[in-house]
């Protein structure tokens, strides 16, 4: 890294810093102290806990760790290791107080700034390109997500406010075919990239054909109007088990409203929307839906593949419409919007296949359970990933409208237990190619 690359990257750092900084900010101020320390559901944590667990981590991995400063506050590491504390005893924890976790979080963050100004980052393996400030960056973004999924859980008058996503401009329907052969998956070069994006590698798919969009809300209706729930033929042994003990109707935050359904978005009611993605399943409802479409969910290839394989060149790109850093054009991230925008207002981040609405909107559900990729090595602690890989765990991928931009990628991987649907988390549908169709 020679010097003009590295004022650049520092400077590039400390933009993503602040900017992920003033998100934390924002959802934090927007409700008053006893707010922040109540637990708004078992799953959640407080949000005061969020905020210290993010200047905790900050401190272990930036300041101690790369830095090799002096703790800040190293009595605190165990009230803040998510390991060691379960969600729902994080409420009862003798946590910091809002205006002491404030204080945390800034005392650490001046110090990362002082590490921001010292670093060469040509020093160490954990510095290249700024991996270890991205990957607190990132870490800091997914808690803001997090946070997020809290503000949705929270009742009382709605705090968060936001334009509504743009109208659609295109017209998108259908599916399309993807040809069968090879492509590479994940990244070895991708800066940013966490562990288990690592290393790119090539996959051999058959042809298939995925949804040109998410799974909407109209498609969904006409699952439940028909029956889907009551249904146990189109479930999986498990996946009924839990749509009987959870009593699962409908998407979580939906109502019946008159012939119709409402949906209840960060404390608003509204009419649900047919045109837009179906979000807050879980993992079984999804796979449900797609046995009942005669579909099925895409593999987490078939999903990498529509998003990144450009069928001119035959490369992988980093998002579905290129190399470039996703803007507000491309998809509906950065919580610039509270709800998943119709199908259609997308076009310019549309893949070359024609898929739309592949990143942002909602995390799609796969059908693959969370692994490494061949070659993957824990980097840099076993915690971050390689812990949770095996059966327990499903993969989602492409972000929601509550994802940040530096923490979604077209190699970016997202993952969770079947049952959890407090997520942003919708699908699109999939099927293998017929004969006629794979001949092209
Ligand atoms: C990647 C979203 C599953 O929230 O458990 C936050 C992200 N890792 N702190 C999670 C994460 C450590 C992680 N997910
Ligand atoms: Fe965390």
């Amino acid at each position: 890294t020679d010097q003009p690359e590295a004022e650049r990257l520092r400077g590039r750092i400390a933009t993503e810093l602040g900017r992920t900084r003033e998100r934390t900010a924002l959802l934090t101020d927007a409700v008053d102290d006893a707010d922040l320390v109540r637990q708004h559901s078992p799953l959640m944590s407080p949000l005061v806990w969020d905020l210290a667990h993010v200047g905790n981590q900050e401190e272990l991995w930036l300041v101690r760790d790369v830095g090799r400063r002096p703790p800040v506050r190293q009595d605190i590491d165990d009230l803040y290791d998510a390991f060691k504390q379960p969600r729902k005893d994080r409420p009862s924890l003798p946590l910091l107080p809002p205006a002491e976790a404030r204080a945390y979080v800034a005392q650490v963050r001046d110090k990362v700034y002082d590490l921001l100004d010292a670093a060469r980052f040509t020093d160490r393996k954990l510095v290249e390109d700024g991996f270890a400030f991205g990957m607190i960056v990132q870490h800091e973004q997914q808690h803001d997500e997090t946070m997020l999924a809290t503000h949705q859980l929270r009742s009382g008058p709605p705090v968060l406010h936001a334009p509504p996503p743009p109208e659609p401009t295109a017209r998108v329907a259908g599916e399309v075919l993807v040809p069968a052969g090879p492509f590479t998956m994940g990244t070895s070069t991708d800066p940013w990239a966490l562990d288990n994006e690592r290393p790119a590698h090539t996959v051999e798919l058959p042809a298939y054909v995925i949804d040109a969009a998410p799974v909407t809300n109209g498609d969904y209706r006409r699952f439940i109007a028909e029956g889907g729930y009551d249904d146990p033929r189109w479930w999986s042994t498990e996946g009924w088990r839990h749509r009987v003990e959870a009593d699962l109707t409908a998407p979580m935050h939906w109502r019946r409203d008159g012939d119709g359904w409402a949906y209840r978005r960060f404390g608003r009611w509204s009419a649900v929307r047919d045109d837009e993605p179906v979000v807050h399943v879980c993992f079984h409802e999804a796979q449900a839906y797609a046995a009942w479409a005669g579909r099925r969910l895409p593999t987490e290839a078939e999903w990498e593949k529509a998003a990144r394989w450009d069928p001119a060149t035959g490369r992988s790109r980093r998002y579905p419409w290129g190399d470039e850093d996703p803007t507000s054009a491309h998809a509906n991230l950065d919580q610039r919007h509270l709800w998943p925008a119709p199908v259609g207002a997308y076009p310019a981040g549309a893949s070359p296949l024609g898929v739309h609405q592949l990143v942002g909107d909602v995390w799609e559900w796969t059908s693959t359970t969370f692994r490494g990729h061949p070659g993957f090595t824990a980097f840099p602690y076993r915690e971050y990933s390689e812990v949770f890989f095996g059966d327990d765990h499903r993969v989602l991928r492409g972000g929601s409208f509550g994802t940040d931009r530096s923490a979604c990628r077209g190699t970016f991987r997202n993952w969770d237990y079947p049952i959890r649907r407090q997520i942003f988390s919708g699908f699109r549908c999939a099927r293998d190619a017929t004969a006629e169709e794979a001949r092209g």
